[in-house]
């Protein structure tokens, strides 16, 4: 079948938009690198339900892989600038069966690229994975702020028992001293918290900025809530877009954000302080409609990177 990689002339590639790989993590020659992991900290009962997402999302991005010295009005210039680099070290080894040998494997993963300089982005998988992420930035010495992108606050204490699951994240997030705020955006509908669960946010100093009112008034309280200078982690679960243009997700909300707001939130921490880490989670290619949803995650992680690769 005839696609746009084929047009413009894309090799086959295996990497994200086809960046170089990085053999060796702790130096990764590039200022930003590119992992995936199929999952963490599953629920038994229903296991790495977006195991296939990074390879759905590199799939995706390998169309753009001739066009990746083009120019992205998105960005003002190309994904990549003059003098900067990305990698993509592929993915970090997980099973289902060892949740805590994965969450050791990706807290030393981020640890040894935050290590060399470089900016960690992860892609996954559920929203179990960016846990070991935010614990190797407390082990680096990193103290940060967190905006949380998702339709969902992630505040459960445990769920089936289990306390490191994907519910549970922004709430683990609040217990690890080296977090100083906690900001979440993209809130809505039924399902997205319990009332007990908001109440602890809220008493635990959380901000949060609802889908409706981003609707109405656009990103902006949820940027002036985000420290100037700030190291600032992004966990981004591609729920808090809408499903109108992102229908890979487990559970489709109403009412979510567009890829501009996204991409404005996105652009405007990176301007107000500096984005040290990066996660894409929640991507379930099983859910996808005619590879729609895989093009706006790889085109948002793309602009992503084009946005760490710019910051001072
Ligand atoms: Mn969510």
């Amino acid at each position: 079948m005839a696609s746009l990689g084929a047009m413009f002339g894309a090799e086959e590639v295996n990497t994200f938009m086809g960046l170089p790989g990085c053999p060796d993590l702790a130096r990764p020659g590039a200022g930003i690198v590119l992992m995936g992991a199929a999952g963490c900290t599953p629920y038994p009962s229903v296991g790495f339900y977006c195991g296939g997402g990074p390879a759905a999302i590199r799939a995706a991005g390998a169309a753009y892989a001739a066009n990746l010295a083009h120019m992205n009005f998105d960005l003002g210039g190309p994904i990549l600038p003059e003098g900067t680099a990305a990698v993509d070290a592929g993915d970090v080894p997980v099973s289902e069966a060892d949740p805590e040998g994965n969450r050791a494997r990706l807290r030393s993963a981020v640890g040894q690229v935050l290590a060399a300089g470089a900016v960690p982005v992860l892609i996954g998988g559920d929203d179990s994975i960016p846990i070991p992420m935010l614990q190797a930035l407390g082990e680096a010495g990193r103290r940060v702020t967190i905006l949380q992108i998702d339709a969902h606050i992630d505040w459960r204490d445990e769920v089936q028992g289990e306390r490191w699951g994907l519910s549970s994240t922004m709430r683990r997030a609040s217990e690890m001293a080296h977090v100083e705020r906690i900001v979440q955006v993209g809130q809505r509908g039924i399902g997205s918290a319990r009332m007990g669960d908001v109440a602890d946010a809220l008493a635990s100093g959380v901000e949060f900025v609802p889908a409706g009112e981003v609707a109405r008034a656009g990103v902006w309280r949820a940027v002036d809530l985000i420290p100037e200078g700030a190291e600032v982690v992004i966990c981004l679960d591609v729920d808090a877009l809408d499903p109108g243009v992102m229908p890979a997700v487990i559970g489709r909300t109403a009412g979510g954000l567009s890829y501009w707001q996204v991409m404005e939130l996105i652009g405007a921490v990176a301007e107000k302080g500096r984005i040290v880490a990066f996660d894409m989670v929640e991507f379930m290619p099983e859910r996808d409609i005619d590879g729609l949803g895989a093009m706006v995650a790889a085109q948002l992680l793309a602009g992503a990177m084009g946005v760490i690769a710019r910051q001072g």
